[in-house]
């Protein structure tokens, strides 16, 4: 009984599955509110594929020279109809720009973050700062993270998903994650934290995330950037700010 309750609580979807469609769970508020976009968007999109197809095929069906050879000769124009087929698909764009736009400009928003993260793209692996902190020799905490072959794969990690060093953030934390490239384009995705933020060189690229649960979420370069782009995953580990203060004194 217990383990068919425990289905309910369980996370499946922090890493991709097997011939997914949906999306992974959410576990930041940012991705949270874009499952919600899709699905408003989704909403209308299924409303105008039927009424757009009915239009269609009934006019098909019911107005051919075939079925009606003289009725509809000097059918030609409609003022009526015209304003109607112009007027409902502007309102529906007004309805659909402002929960788009609400959606841009709060993910958009970085308010003093509790933490800054340094992501940085390189041929083929990404490499970390953390300037809050500093190591003994006075120097900002910095690591590279490369993606575990897979013959260093231990049972329970993900084939081209895992990494030798994971980024560890704390929880319930508002963090600002700056992401720029060493030689050429990478992109900087992780999709249940609703991240993807092109990594350009010469150029810092700002967003602001904040982790709703401790978990590891896995992403990938998005950025086709050389004949290993796809082994240049990412893996990000949230744990409580002890643990994660924990972390920074052992990586100092
Ligand atoms: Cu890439």
């Amino acid at each position: 009984m217990l383990q068919f309750l425990s289905l309910f609580n369980t996370i499946f979807n922090d890493a991709p599955q097997p011939w997914q469609l949906g999306f992974q769970d959410s576990a930041a508020p940012g991705f949270t509110g874009i499952v919600t976009l899709h699905n408003t968007i989704g909403f209308y999109l299924i409303v105008i594929c039927f009424s757009v197809f009915w239009a269609l095929f009934s006019i098909i069906y019911y107005y051919n020279t075939k079925k009606n050879p003289i009725a509809h000769k000097y059918l030609t124009h409609g003022t009526v109809v015209e304003l109607v087929w112009t007027i409902t698909p502007a309102l529906i764009l007004i309805a659909i720009a402002f929960p788009s736009f609400r959606l841009l400009y709060l993910m958009d928003e970085v308010i003093s973050p509790t933490l800054t993260i340094k992501a940085v793209g390189h041929q083929w692996y990404w490499s970390y700062e953390l300037s809050d902190f500093v190591t003994d020799s006075g120097d900002a905490i910095d690591f590279d993270s490369y993606m575990l072959p897979e013959s260093d794969l231990e049972l329970g990690q993900f084939r081209l998903l895992d990494v030798d060093n994971k980024l560890i953030v704390p929880v319930d934390c508002h963090i600002r994650l700056i992401v720029t490239g060493a030689d050429v384009i990478h992109s900087y995705a992780v999709p249940s934290l609703g991240l993807k933020l092109d990594a350009v060189p010469g150029r810092l690229n700002q967003v602001s995330f904040l982790v709703e649960r401790t978990g590891t979420f896995y992403g990938q370069c998005s950025e086709i950037c050389g004949v290993w782009h796809g082994f240049m995953p990412i893996a990000i580990e949230a744990v409580s700010t002890q643990d994660f203060l924990l972390w920074v004194d052992s990586a100092s």
